[in-house]
């Protein structure tokens, strides 16, 4: 019997929408290898490493790279992403977010951020949320991108919870599977068509508090009881 005590969120798609200036930097750096990318192609990179996204464009260009000129490549995209990340602003934090947390931090539950972007801390403070999280992990800390389930199970560790203990927030597939494979229960964020494998998948973090969550995820798993902190 497992008490919830730790909620670990994703980054990007859960508590802001970076993705869209993913997007177009990556279309941007497309465009000069004349690689055809759309925001369809777009949703292939969600929760999906840096190196990983660039491989998966690569792959639609039909372009072969060395490792080196893929490097080079990245960090042009990169340099072009900072721009739009340096002028983020607080009001773009997504619906709910801030209401969603501090309800669950008054009742008493730990929070950390398991993003696999490298950029986290930028995003973070530019968002004015560098003090928020009781443990912050990302792309820069883990060797394994998602969905290998290191950057979740560091969370937990860093929190001090048995991974038992805690749950995943998601938007990305390769998140969900993360979760999954960290042993441990993933809240989508998005649409269920999308996000198939989420024990529970809800459209944002906003008219919704982690009691009520806990409560459905209590209804999912009769026998096997989440209990409220
Ligand atoms: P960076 P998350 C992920 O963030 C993004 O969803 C993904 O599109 C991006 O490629 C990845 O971070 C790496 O980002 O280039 O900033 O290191 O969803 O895990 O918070
Ligand atoms: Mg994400």
């Amino acid at each position: 019997m497992d008490k919830i005590k730790g909620l670990l969120f994703d980054l990007d798609g859960v508590i802001v929408d970076t993705a869209k200036y993913h997007y177009l930097a990556w279309k941007e750096l497309a465009e000069k290898l004349k690689i055809p990318f759309t925001e369809k192609d777009n949703e292939r990179l969600k929760g999906v490493s840096r190196k990983q996204s660039f491989n998966i464009i690569l792959e639609i260009g039909g372009i072969d790279l060395t490792d080196e000129e893929k490097e080079k490549y990245c960090t042009i995209k990169n340099n072009i992403y900072l721009k739009y990340i340096n002028e983020l602003k607080r009001e773009e934090i997504l619906t709910g977010v801030n209401e969603f947390l501090e309800d669950a931090k008054n009742k008493g539950y730990k929070i950390a951020l398991g993003s696999a972007s490298k950029n986290a801390g930028v995003i973070l403070s530019r968002l004015m949320l560098n003090n928020t999280f009781d443990a912050v992990i990302d792309g820069t800390m883990v060797n394994t991108a998602k969905p290998d389930p290191e950057v979740f199970l560091l969370g937990a560790k860093e929190l001090g919870l048995n991974k038992e203990c805690c749950i995943v927030f998601e938007d990305a597939k390769a998140g969900i599977e993360a979760a999954h494979n960290g042993g441990m229960k993933a809240i989508g964020i998005g649409q269920k068509e999308n996000l198939p494998n989420a024990d529970i998948c809800i459209p944002g973090l906003f008219n919704i508090t982690i009691d009520d969550l806990i409560s459905r995820l209590k209804d999912l798993n009769k026998g096997d009881c989440y209990d409220r902190l």
